[in-house]
């Protein structure tokens, strides 16, 4: 009850712009009482937004903190069902851990787990996910498509279309999107995605899909290993970006296109994913589990495979691989 007063109540500050509303006019909006109204505000404040209060007229938000904050993702975000269910944690294992006990327990679709902190975030194949503090977007989200498992690759890449045109949004910057789930500025990776699955035999119970995107790190604060590989968006526009902002732009990006997705199936996605991959038409090596394989990319299947052309004119389908441009 309290967090739906909380809920409605950036609803009514979203609606409103720029405008001042009245504790009278929330009160009755809402359906409680003045004084819970006045006590919600106060708590917006000590978590760190700015509220201007003016006599006869009323509040309306100045500032949002720094911090990214469940409250503030809320106040402008425009989705149907993306984020309309945030989980927030200062400090996680890794958002996904949460994300599978979550959809196990039944969590709606849409629902968003996001950390400012990961201590053992994670990549493909047990690898390590770097994810200090304040300065990048961790999150995984949870999903209930109805499509046939071999599918969910798919969701991979629209994904990676909806960080592209996220980024697009909210800087001068023109990412481009490495198969499968990289997101490249200047060659240098800035987003990973991880895509998982609960499932039994051939129906998806859930896909829960990481996101872990570099926002606000100086070339200093990867660690040496990664330092030559990695960027973030600061780096490359030289500008602090919001990252309530950016995560908003992404739900909004991905709900758009999921939604197309599962109306129109996987074709204007491909078409979009095409326009951004850097890789397609150039000499690349897949690496596999088993074994390596080096030719030209000639684009993506129907369902999201790759296709590698090599010497002997063979042609390979790619179903999960680490390239190397
Ligand atoms: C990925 O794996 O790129 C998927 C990363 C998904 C991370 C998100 S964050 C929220 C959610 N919760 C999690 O625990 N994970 C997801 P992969 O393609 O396997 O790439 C991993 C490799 O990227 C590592 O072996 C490093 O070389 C490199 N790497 C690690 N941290 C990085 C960072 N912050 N930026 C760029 N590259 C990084």
């Amino acid at each position: 009850m309290q967090s739906e007063i909380r809920k409605e109540l950036l609803d009514a500050f979203t609606n409103a712009g720029d405008a001042f509303l009245s504790g009278q006019h929330l009160a009755e909006l809402i359906g409680c009482s003045r004084t819970a109204v006045w006590k919600h505000i106060e708590e917006l404040r000590k978590e760190g937004f700015e509220l201007d209060a003016v006599r006869n007229k009323g509040y309306r938000i100045l500032k949002t903190p720094e911090k990214i904050t469940a409250d503030e993702i809320r106040l402008g975000l425009t989705t149907h069902f993306m984020g309309r269910n945030i989980h927030y944690e200062e400090t996680v294992e890794s958002t996904q851990k949460i994300a599978h006990r979550m959809a196990s327990e039944d969590a709606p679709e849409g629902t968003v787990i996001i950390a400012e902190e990961q201590l053992s975030g994670r990549g493909r194949m047990a690898r390590k996910w770097h994810s200090p503090k304040y300065t990048g977007i961790w999150m995984s989200m949870i999903l209930r498509p109805n499509i046939p498992l071999s599918n969910a690759p798919q969701l991979t890449l629209l994904a990676a279309v909806a960080i592209v045109q996220a980024i697009e949004e909210m800087t001068d910057l023109m990412p481009d999107i490495k198969w499968p789930n990289d997101v490249l500025i200047n060659g240098k990776k800035v987003t990973g995605i991880l895509t998982e699955l609960q499932a039994e035999a051939d129906r998806i119970h859930s896909i829960i899909i990481g996101i872990g995107i570099n926002v606000n790190q100086k070339t200093e604060d990867f660690p040496a290993e990664i330092q030559e590989i990695a960027t973030s968006l600061f780096i490359e526009q030289k500008e602090t970006v919001s990252r309530a902002e950016l995560i908003k732009s992404i739900l909004k990006n991905f709900e758009n296109l999921y939604t197309m997705y599962l109306e129109q199936g996987f074709l204007p996605i491909k078409l979009l994913w095409e326009g951004y991959a850097s890789s397609i038409g150039k000499y690349i090596k897949a690496r596999t589990l088993t074994k390596t394989i080096e030719g030209k990319a000639l684009g993506i299947t129907d369902d999201g495979v790759l296709k590698l052309e090599d010497q002997t004119g063979f042609i390979h389908q790619i179903y999960s691989a680490d390239i190397e441009l």
